[in-house]
């Protein structure tokens, strides 16, 4: 899954794919590369990022998702509005950092096919990295996605569209992420495929010292532990050098 930021204060991009073509093109560019799918943004949800009105995110996101309706597109929204609307765009997946918790949002993907992404997250991204605390972190998590998937089941969204996340970064210390990366097996028991997203994220600057825009190496480490951990979708920037991490994961795994 290749990510695709429409915002002005991307953390990894700058806003350079804020005009609808460019993003357009960008997203091209990530499928040429290998992607499988791409995941359109309108609204940054980085740690201390400002909210987005409704408006503003539609009419970022709406443009670059008919611009690819030939592809398969993801859309990452916590608003039922921006969902229905992507939808009837041609997206066919909803990814969601609150886990279609928002009133409406199960309502608002039900009556279509397309696939969801649950993601755990604690807290509010404005302030969601100040002190971020749990018991045990892969329970915590493991249970709110269960009972995300089970609020999925009674909503009447099949098992089959459904994916969940972790949500690394999302409320969570560099400890808890590890744990999480390194404890992803045990998030097997919801039954559900298993996507991660740590390319570019800060707890890789924090463990090798590296700004944003060093940390392919990290970002690429992190997607095989990811992948050997059990996870089937990797939300990434790099496609091109991630897709050859995972065709090398693939013939490991073949040998
Ligand atoms: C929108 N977004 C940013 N990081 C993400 C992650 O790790 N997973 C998912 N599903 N979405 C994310």
């Amino acid at each position: 899954m290749g990510v695709v930021n429409v915002t002005p204060d991307s953390f990894s991009d700058g806003g350079r794919f804020l005009d609808a073509d460019a993003a357009i093109a960008h997203a091209r560019a990530l499928f040429d590369e290998g992607a499988d799918l791409v995941d359109v943004g309108g609204e940054s949800t980085r740690p201390g990022a400002e909210g987005v009105s409704e408006a503003e995110e539609l009419v970022r996101v709406l443009p670059v998702v008919t611009g690819l309706r030939e592809f398969p597109v993801s859309v990452d929204t916590r608003r039922p509005n921006v969902m229905r609307a992507a939808l009837g765009a041609g997206a066919s997946m909803i990814n969601d950092i609150e886990a279609l918790t928002a009133p409406g949002a199960l309502a608002a993907v039900a009556g279509s096919d397309c696939a969801v992404c649950l993601m755990h997250k604690k807290g509010d991204p404005a302030s969601m990295q100040e002190d971020p605390r749990y018991r045990d972190v892969v329970a915590e998590v493991r249970d709110y996605l269960a009972a995300r998937i089970a609020a999925c089941d009674a909503a009447g969204i099949a098992r089959n569209r459904i994916v969940a996340d972790p949500g690394f970064g999302f409320g969570k210390t560099v400890e808890h992420n590890l744990t999480l990366l390194k404890r992803l097996p045990e998030l097997a028991a919801l039954g559900v495929p298993l996507a991660v997203g740590w390319s570019r994220k800060s707890s890789l600057g924090h463990i090798t010292g590296r700004g944003a825009g060093e940390r392919l190496a990290g970002s690429l480490a992190a997607a095989l532990l990811g992948l050997l951990g059990g996870a089937r979708i990797l939300r990434v920037h790099d496609v091109k050098e991630t897709r050859d991490a995972v065709l090398m994961w693939q013939a490991w795994s073949k040998a």
